[in-house]
């Protein structure tokens, strides 16, 4: 494939509901698609960077500007068998994981396009469906919190997550505990609490919880092993992991017992399956994290999803619960037991509505 030119988007599109975490409220999703166009095919792919540089440093306009004048100059006019070549390529450039991630994923899926092969497959997947949870943001009130709760349940996902921080955390798990004694339940604290906080801490191992994902700061390993020996609860590591040697380090401190494992994070489709890989030789559990995704980088994490570690349910959700309607077609939908059902068309198995993209769009550059 000779990578001939690059599309890049921006879509806006509002958010079915507010989504609260420790960092704030957001309402809308700036969406950021690329499309790398290489001789007789093309792929897409989703930079899943935030509108603020909260959950990471990187954030849109940084992703936007590094992707123009140095990612996909690095990419244009070279010829690559395989999507997994573009992190060699990109190589010079340090950080800019989420950037780079969108590009190599695009490459990945024009490859399995050319190939007739589904993307599931080429990434060397197993799974034929996948299992759902869901990840329910800081509300108004608990009764909020409870109504939506219902909802998920209703609606048949698999685990329920709670954003927490302090002053929504315990008193919150109190209510939800007292009415479902038996759910699956996890928390995320996206990095709200510190050290100094370990008595607190220990008080979530009352709920009995899955797991407490994310409790210290976004870029430690070390305290966040002191930590998990004070607890009963297994920490999950989300932020902390950018690759397969942070994801090895964290395993052999003992800073955790499960990692979550988005694509985006980690710099795209081949780190991440070294992440899945590392994880594997140590028994370690791995589920695939969101970031409010569109349907191009939904389609991706369920394609993810399917490679064999991902034994706990993901954050990987029906389009209808963020969007009122999604760029792909079909949009994901999730069985009544909480399951995706793995499509063997070939590519991501979603067709992407490139009128409405077109409808959607707030701006456009092709860098060839
Ligand atoms: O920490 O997992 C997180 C969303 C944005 C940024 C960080 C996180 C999240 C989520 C939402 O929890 C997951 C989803 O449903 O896409
Ligand atoms: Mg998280």
């Amino acid at each position: 494939m000779k990578i001939e030119s690059v599309t890049l988007r921006e879509i806006q599109i509002p958010l079915v509901h507010f989504f609260e975490t420790s960092f704030g409220r957001i309402y809308s999703r700036r969406i950021f698609l690329v499309t790398v166009h290489c001789d007789g095919v093309h792929g897409w792919g989703e930079c899943v960077t935030g509108e603020d540089p909260y959950y990471s440093s990187e954030w849109i306009e940084s992703s936007w500007v590094t992707m123009k004048h140095y990612l996909v100059p690095s990419l244009l006019k070279q010829t690559v068998e395989h999507g997994r070549e573009a992190a060699h390529l990109m190589g010079k450039v340090r950080g800019h994981r989420m950037a780079k991630a969108a590009l190599e994923n695009a490459l990945w899926e024009a490859e399995a396009r050319a190939k007739k092969l589904p993307l599931w497959k080429l990434l060397g997947g197993m799974r034929k469906e996948i299992a759902c949870g869901v990840s329910i943001g800081i509300q108004d009130s608990i009764e909020q919190l409870l109504g939506k709760i219902e909802t998920e349940l209703n609606a048949g996902y698999r685990r329920i997550k709670l954003k927490v921080k302090p002053g929504w955390d315990l008193g919150v798990l109190e209510k939800v505990r007292s009415r479902w004694p038996d759910i699956v339940l996890s928390v995320d604290a996206n990095s709200a609490y510190t050290l100094d906080e370990t008595e607190h801490l220990r008080k979530f191992d009352a709920f009995n919880l899955l797991m407490i994902e994310q409790p210290l700061w976004n870029d430690d390993i070390y305290y966040h092993a002191r930590l998990q020996k004070e607890l009963r609860t297994a920490i999950c590591l989300d932020e902390s992991i950018e690759n397969a040697r942070d994801a090895a380090c964290a395993i052999e401190t003992r800073a955790c017992r499960i990692i979550n494992i988005k694509v985006g994070r980690v710099g795209g489709f081949s780190e991440a399956k070294s992440v899945h890989d590392t994880c594997a030789a140590n028994d370690i559990p791995v589920w695939c994290g969101g970031m409010l995704e569109s349907g191009v980088g939904r389609a991706h994490n369920i394609a993810l999803s399917t490679l064999e570690s991902f034994r706990l349910p993901g954050d990987v959700s029906a389009s209808k619960r963020y969007w009122k309607e999604d760029i792909i077609e079909p949009e994901v939908c999730v069985s009544k037991e909480g399951f995706i059902t793995i499509s063997d068309a070939p590519g991501t198995g979603y067709h992407i509505r490139e009128d409405l993209i077109e409808k959607l769009i707030v701006r456009k550059e092709t860098i060839s």
